[in-house]
């Protein structure tokens, strides 16, 4: 047989039925070193996804829609199904040994769950529970977002563990909760995408191994900021007009990165008047989808010729301009920048 070939594959000629717990340990069995930990928090973050997916499924029926009536630390108004995600995952999180702090879009300061500076390698998980939660009234696309890095015990404080740049690392991924619901991973060894399969409860493997394609007339940004946009974007925008190029938006980072990830394109969030930095988040939001795009062969910057996988973080909210896609489309709006930049 060949060596992409499995007997399931020979017999039937269709491939093996793999699902996300025996993807993880097939990756696993390929590290002697691995001594599970990871393994297990990327099954926590599994659950999770189940069952924040059992939620939003029926959120109208089960009166989780609208907002909580709080704000976030962001100054966001929290919808229900915010609390009850952040809830999910902080619960089955915390339950891992392997898990040393986690951070959410959801809570101010980090959650120090366990910091022994001996003993197993430990790890801290950072997400935002429910990207884009407002479309959930009109039954848009919604998602989880994950980054994992090694927990740092040199740190004088355990909080500081998280302030690593995305190059850092170790996995990162979201889950999409749209028509179906999507997981796409990623340890650096590529992109995998499973698509969970209410009947037997289990993410199963579609794709190994996914690469963006290298270039497509498309752009994702809210054009309704146009006008906000430091002028190189603005010329972008003129130039890719001028040149057929497709406008697509779902104002919900996983949607539009999903739709990238698999078609190709270009989605930024650039600078604004009112949120000079950007509006997404660089350690659970622009990091991990850097990290997914990187793999897949894509390009991630936050100003021309810096990768958001090089920003070095100064605080975990904080927010970074995010320009991420094919690489010959990245290098097309990072051109009309670096002009508009030279001729300020
Ligand atoms: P705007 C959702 O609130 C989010 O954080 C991302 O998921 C999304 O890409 C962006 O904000 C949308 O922001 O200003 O276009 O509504």
């Amino acid at each position: 047989m060949r060596a992409d070939e499995t007997y399931g594959h020979v017999a039937t000629g269709r491939p093996p039925i793999i699902t996300l717990q025996g993807h993880i340990l097939e990756q696993q069995s390929r590290h002697p070193e691995a001594t599970g930990t990871l393994s297990w928090i990327l099954s926590a973050i599994s659950i999770s996804a189940k069952m924040i997916a059992a939620q939003v499924r029926r959120a109208r029926l089960i009166d989780v829609l609208g907002s909580a009536g709080e704000e976030n630390v962001q100054g966001e108004q929290q919808q229900k199904l915010d609390v009850i995600s952040n809830e999910i995952l902080l619960r089955t999180l915390g339950g891992r040994e392997g898990v040393a702090i986690v951070a959410s879009e959801e809570n101010e300061e980090p959650v120090l769950l366990r910091d022994e500076r001996e003993g197993p390698r430990r790890y801290c998980v950072l997400f935002d529970p429910l990207d884009g939660s407002s479309n959930l009234d009109v039954c848009g696309g919604v998602g989880t977002i994950f980054s994992i890095l090694r927990h740092d015990r040199r740190s004088d404080r355990a909080e500081d563990s998280l302030l690593q740049p995305g190059s850092q690392q170790v996995a990162a991924g979201y889950v999409l909760y749209g028509p179906s619901t999507v997981c796409t991973l990623t340890i650096g060894l590529g992109v995998d995408l499973f698509v969970l399969d209410p009947s037997i409860g289990a993410f199963v493997r579609v794709e190994q191994g996914l690469k963006i394609p290298t270039h497509s007339k498309s752009y994702s940004v809210n054009e309704g900021n146009r006008l906000q946009f430091p002028q190189g974007y603005q010329d972008y925008l003129g130039w890719a007009q001028q040149n057929g190029y497709s406008s697509r938006y779902a104002g919900a980072m996983v949607a539009d990165v999903h739709r990238i990830l698999l078609k190709g394109g270009v989605f930024m969030y650039p600078p604004t008047a009112k949120a000079p930095k950007g509006k997404l988040r660089l350690m659970y939001e622009a990091n991990p989808m850097a990290m997914l795009v990187e793999q897949a062969g894509g390009k991630a910057l936050a100003a021309p010729g810096q990768r958001i996988l090089d920003v070095r973080p100064e605080g975990i909210h904080q927010r970074v301009p995010v320009v991420l896609g094919s690489p010959a489309e990245v290098d097309h709006v990072m051109d009309h920048v670096a002009a508009g930049a030279a001729a300020a």
